[in-house]
């Protein structure tokens, strides 16, 4: 397939509507950077929307997140159904390895049709990552995908934050000491749907499940995520060996079930209002803030900025000064 940069981007969307792999990979790479063209593919997108289920899979580095959620895909599609996967990189100069990892690990359905796979890279701007990754989703979804698989590292607030935002979510960690305790401090316990001890063929796979299993206990069902609706979903624990498909059978039902679940009970809905709501909200004082500095001018938003760092200026002050021409 040869790719036409020229083409606009209605253009693209309606070649990518028609099916044209490279056409949705350009739209994605627009969405990754951000602006105008982001902007333009998601109006276009949104009429369309509202479809698809998303399943986040999070969890530390090296955890097996890449080769569980291909067993997982390797699952859907022996049901017959279409899957996308959108493997979300933080791509410091040390994780650039990773993409080409997953790309290894994701082979197995390079050629099938019926898989689209994705890795975006944020470059470090992980401000656009919590902007590019619902808009991504957004397209893949008016494209007609009904299922998305979001693979997310799960350090950091801002990807914990991505990562939590799924209808449902996989947090995966390994057996060994302490493990359990990271993806707590993390804050990987308060987003978890459902848990998923993966490298179970190493020592100590059970004595992490019970490690899970007392911390959901000391939380309570006050602090499971689906705390609006108590003691109707404690996330399940699910031990796994993704180099091999064990236990994705059995993990694939505890996502239907949270699925049937999250649907019954009003959950998935709320949820997805709320996160709407967060995405408007972020939107609306993104191009505020861009709408003031442009008014306000490039010189004197960097003068306030100046003078609020030297401590010659309160923020509040300066900040008025900046929208001033606004209101
Ligand atoms: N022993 C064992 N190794 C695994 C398992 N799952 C993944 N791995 C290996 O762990 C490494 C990291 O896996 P990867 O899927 O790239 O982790 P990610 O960084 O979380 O996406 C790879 O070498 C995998 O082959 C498992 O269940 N058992
Ligand atoms: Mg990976």
């Amino acid at each position: 397939v040869t790719s036409r940069p020229g083409r606009s981007t209605p253009e693209l969307y309606e070649a990518a509507q028609g099916g044209d792999r490279t056409a949705v990979a350009r739209l994605l790479s627009l969405i990754e950077r951000g602006g105008d063209e982001a902007r333009h593919i998601g109006r276009l997108a949104a009429p369309s929307a509202g479809a698809a289920y998303t399943v986040g899979i999070t969890g530390a580095p090296g955890s097996g997140k890449s080769t569980l959620t291909s067993a997982l895909v390797g699952r859907v599609r022996a049901n017959g159904a279409d899957v996308a996967v959108l493997a979300i990189d933080p791509s410091s100069p040390f994780t650039g390895g990773a993409i080409l990892g997953d790309r290894v690990r994701m082979q197995d359905h390079a050629t099938d049709v019926g898989v689209f796979i994705r890795s975006m890279a944020t470059r470090g701007h992980l401000g656009g990552l919590a902007l590019a990754t619902p808009e991504a989703i957004r397209l893949l979804d008016a494209l007609g995908r009904r299922l998305i698989l979001i693979e997310t590292v799960g350090v950091g607030q801002v990807e914990v934050e991505v990562a939590g935002k799924a209808d449902t979510t996989i947090v995966v960690v390994n057996p060994g000491w302490g493990d359990s305790v990271q993806a707590n401090k993390a804050g990987l316990m308060e987003v978890a749907d459902i848990f998923v001890v993966n490298k179970a063929d190493r020592a100590g796979a059970d004595e992490t499940r019970r490690d899970l299993d007392q911390m959901l206990d000391l939380a309570g069902p006050a602090e499971w995520p689906t705390h609006e609706s108590p003691g109707s979903w404690r996330p399940p624990i699910v031990l796994t060996v993704a180099t091999d498909a064990t236990g994705v059978a059995e993990l694939w039902t505890a996502v239907d079930d949270h699925r049937r679940h999250a649907t019954e009970s009003g959950l998935l809905e709320r949820r997805r209002d709320a996160r709407m709501q967060e995405e408007l909200g972020e939107i609306v004082s993104r191009r505020l803030r861009q709408h003031a500095r442009l008014l306000c001018g490039e010189e004197r938003w960097r003068e306030l900025t100046e003078a609020v760092l030297e401590r010659r200026l309160d923020p509040w002050s300066a900040a008025e000064e900046m929208i001033a021409p606004l209101t």
